[in-house]
C-alpha cells in the first residue's frame, strides 16, 4: 500500500493559506502581488518538437526553489486532503487526485501565477498558433496527480475545461523521477494529425481508424523538475507498476490545460468536471472569467483578487450544469469509449525520446 488517505480527515472547503510555504519570488525584494511570471526559454527545436510529434518533454522548468515548493504542498495537500479528491482516491484510480486543486489551496495557484510554466505555455502555445508567443494564456484546468496505480491505458485528453482543441495545450510537471520499470508517460508520435478519433472519446484501440499511421511510440522519463507539454489530440498512455501499486514511492505530478489568446467558453455538452464554477458563460462568450484565469503575460488584476478573495471553484449552479449534462449523447459517447480501454502493444518502434530532448536542451544552454 503507497500514500494512505485518511478518509476522516477530508476537508470541505476552502484550503488557502493553511500551508504557510510561500512562493520563492515573495522572498525577493521588489516582489509586487499580481507581478509576471519567471520566464524559462524554450528554444526552437523544442518548438519544432512539439509541432512534429504533438509533444515535447522540457527538462529542468522548475528550479530547485520552484520544485521544493511545490514538493511541499503536494504533501500538505495529501495530509489534509480535499473532499474532492474523494472519488478518485476511493477507485484506487490514484494514491491522491484532486482537480483544480488552483481553486482550494493558492498554492498551486501561485505557482501557475508567477513560476516559469506559464511563459513555457506562451512559447509552446505561440508555435502551435504560428507567433513567437501566445497573447494570452488562460488555465482552464489542473489536476494533482498522486502515483496512478493502474495507470492511464491509451486515451485522448477529454477534460480539458470548456475550451476548443484548437485553443488548447496540455501540460505535466514531475515532482519525482520515473523508475526504470514503470511511469513513463508514452506517446504515439505525430497522433495529433489523426483524423479518426472523435472529439468526445477518451480510450482508443490502437487498431482503429487511422491510428496505425503512427507507429512510432515515444516513451520518455522525465525527472524531478521537467515537463511535458503536448497538442490536447495526441494519444497517450502512462503505465502503473505491475502490482498496481507504488508502495513508498512517489510519483507526483501536476498537470493540466491552458486556453491559448483569445479563445471562447466551449461549450461541449457533455459532463466538464472541470467547469462546475459560478459562472454564466454561454457558448461563445470569450473565455475571460476569473474561473479560467489569465496567466500570461500576467494575471489579471481583478480575476487574480477575486481568486484570492476565494470567489473561485464548484458551486451548486455549476454542479447542477454538469449533471444536467450527464445525460446528453456526447457524454454517452464519452462513456461509452471506456468500454474501449486498450492497451495492446503494437510491436513497438520505441523511440527514446528523452535523448533527443536531452541533446537540444544541451546544446541550448
Ligand atoms: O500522469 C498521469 O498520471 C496521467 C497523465 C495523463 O495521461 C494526462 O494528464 O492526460
Amino acid at each position: 500500500m503507497g500514500i494512505s488517505v485518511d478518509f476522516m480527515e477530508y476537508v470541505i472547503g476552502n484550503q488557502d493559506g493553511e500551508s504557510s510555504v510561500a512562493a520563492p519570488v515573495k522572498n525577493e525584494p521588489g516582489f509586487t502581488p499580481g507581478q509576471a511570471p519567471q520566464r524559462f526559454e524554450i528554444t526552437a527545436a523544442q518548438r519544432e518538437t512539439l509541432l512534429r510529434d504533438g509533444v515535447v518533454h522540457i527538462p529542468q522548468v522548475l528550479t530547485p526553489d520552484w520544485l521544493s515548493y511545490l514538493r511541499d504542498h503536494t504533501e500538505w495537500q495529501i495530509e489534509n486532503p480535499h473532499i474532492w479528491a474523494s472519488p478518485g482516491v476511493a477507485s484506487g484510480l490514484y494514491d491522491y487526485i484532486q482537480r483544480n486543486v488552483w481553486t482550494t489551496n493558492w498554492g498551486f495557484y501561485e505557482f501557475l501565477a508567477y513560476g516559469p510554466c506559464a511563459s513555457v505555455f506562451a512559447q509552446l502555445g505561440g508555435a502551435l498558433k504560428g507567433q513567437s508567443e501566445a497573447d494570452e494564456v488562460r488555465l482552464t484546468t489542473d489536476l494533482l496527480m498522486v502515483n496512478p496505480n493502474k495507470g492511464f491505458k491509451w486515451h485522448q485528453d477529454n477534460q480539458n475545461g470548456p475550451v476548443a482543441f484548437e485553443d488548447a495545450l496540455r501540460w505535466w510537471v514531475t515532482l519525482d523521477d520515473t523508475p526504470a520499470d514503470h511511469g513513463a508517460p508514452v506517446y504515439l508520435q505525430g497522433s495529433q494529425n489523426n483524423t479518426s478519433v472523435g472529439e468526445d472519446a477518451v480510450f482508443v484501440n490502437l487498431a482503429d481508424g487511422d491510428l496505425p499511421n503512427y507507429p512510432k511510440l515515444l516513451e520518455f522519463r522525465p525527472k524531478a523538475g521537467d515537463m511535458i507539454v503536448w497538442h490536447p489530440k495526441s494519444i497517450h498512455k502512462i503505465d502503473g507498476p505491475e502490482s498496481q501499486d507504488w508502495e513508498k514511492r512517489k510519483r507526483r505530478v501536476l498537470g493540466g490545460t491552458v486556453a491559448l489568446n483569445d479563445a471562447l467558453f466551449w461549450n461541449k455538452e457533455k459532463v466538464e468536471f472541470a467547469d462546475m464554477g459560478r459562472h454564466d458563460l454561454q457558448h461563445g462568450d470569450p473565455l475571460s472569467n476569473p474561473h479560467f484565469p489569465r496567466i500570461w503575460p500576467a494575471v489579471d488584476p481583478v480575476e487574480f483578487q477575486a481568486r484570492q478573495a476565494g470567489e473561485v471553484g464548484r458551486s451548486f449552479p455549476g454542479f447542477l450544469r454538469m449533471w444536467s449534462a450527464l445525460f446528453s449523447k456526447k457524454t454517452r459517447d464519452q462513456f461509452g469509449s471506456f468500454t474501449k480501454v486498450y492497451n495492446k502493444e503494437k510491436p513497438p518502434e520505441v523511440v527514446e525520446a528523452d535523448e533527443a530532448a536531452e541533446a537540444a536542451t544541451t546544446a541550448s544552454r
